[in-house]
């Protein structure tokens, strides 16, 4: 057993040799969130389609069926009813694993299944994701929040209904993404529509817990904030990063701040990804995953071909991430390799 153990860590470093080449699997994702469980690195992307050809394979229940012949929204949006994810040994070789959410087991969600963020609490692993993509209150959808005993799932809807459902300071219920600090309290940043807030999660993930001061929903947006938070935690420095611009647009790009805590106050940085108009446009929505063991970082990002216009058909990439010496984080190169 302790032999396997000790393969299954000499994998995870092996990115200090190698990464694969860009895009890093094949089809249209966004929104990759990359993460490490089990021995193995995973990532939770939002689906479009695989290269021009939408999977219509999603199962709707009777009700799902009545709730999509009453809202019309986009072609694409209707289909993006899954989530598949990667898991990979060493950053270079990656495995799909179709469907490990589908909407069929979430009754309040019927399309428009997004930005995907998974953490593994008692021994379980709960997915948070954006559902519905709802415009105002009147509207059903919001931040649900699925488990399953597997990281590959399959997740299954564990409340019936959507954790955030409304939205708080503006702050519309997309783009959760679950962080848990080093005293074991596991935050939940999300929003989109230029506002981020921050809440606090009880231990079994299925409730929002108020503050010490009696508030619930902390607004913690930073200048320029669009959406897609992240954050993590680097010798006892917390940085939020972000999306902003125009999601289809060639200012989208991401950038950071640093803080003292896991709700701030957050110190505008700088911006560390961008297009680079002899790699790929649009490069944005990223996560960061820190290879065990080592101070090596890589970031996963979606990001545009050159010679494709269409805003939705978004790549999976990944590039090294490097810190300066007194603890900033140098802008990232974007590569085809
Ligand atoms: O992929 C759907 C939406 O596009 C995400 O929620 C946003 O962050 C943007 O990437």
């Amino acid at each position: 057993f302790r032999f396997r153990r000790l393969l299954g860590l000499l994998a995870l470093v092996a990115p200090v040799m190698a990464t694969a080449s860009n895009p890093i699997v094949p089809g249209w994702y966004a929104d990759p969130e990359i993460r490490v469980f089990a021995g193995r690195y995973w990532i939770y992307p939002t689906y479009s389609a695989d290269a021009g050809a939408p999977d219509r394979s999603a199962h709707f229940t009777p009700t799902q069926v009545e709730f999509r012949k009453r809202h019309t929204v986009r072609p694409s949006y209707a289909y993006q009813t899954f989530f598949n994810a990667f898991s990979s040994p060493d950053l270079v070789h990656w495995t799909k694993h179709p469907h490990v959410l589908d909407v069929s087991g979430v009754s309040w969600a019927a399309y428009a299944v997004w930005a995907p963020s998974v953490i593994e609490a008692g021994g379980k692993y709960y997915m948070f994701f954006g559902a519905n993509d709802i415009q105002s209150d009147q509207e059903h959808g919001g931040i649900g929040v699925a488990v399953s005993d597997k990281p590959g799932g399959p997740f299954k809807d564990a409340l019936g209904k959507p954790l955030v459902d409304a939205f708080h300071n503006g702050a519309q219920p997309i783009d959760p993404f679950v962080f848990r600090d080093t005293d074991g309290q596991v935050y939940l940043y999300y929003g989109g529509w230029r506002h981020c807030n921050v809440v606090r999660l009880s231990k079994d993930m299925r409730r929002v817990l108020p503050y010490p001061d009696g508030s619930t929903w902390k607004e913690i947006t930073p200048p320029g904030y669009v959406e897609g938070s992240f954050v993590i935690k680097r010798r006892g420095v917390y940085y939020l990063m972000w999306s902003e611009g125009e999601w289809t647009g060639s200012d989208y790009r991401v950038a950071y701040a640093t803080g003292p805590s896991a709700i701030g106050p957050f110190k505008p940085r700088g911006i560390i990804l961008q297009e680079d108009l002899r790699v790929a446009r649009g490069a944005g929505h990223h996560s960061v995953v820190n290879v065990p063991g080592t101070d090596r970082w890589y970031i996963a990002y979606h990001r545009r071909s050159l010679s494709d216009e269409i805003g939705e058909h978004r790549e999976l990439a990944m590039e090294r991430m490097n810190f300066n010496p007194d603890g900033t984080i140098r802008p990232v190169v974007l590569t085809n390799k």
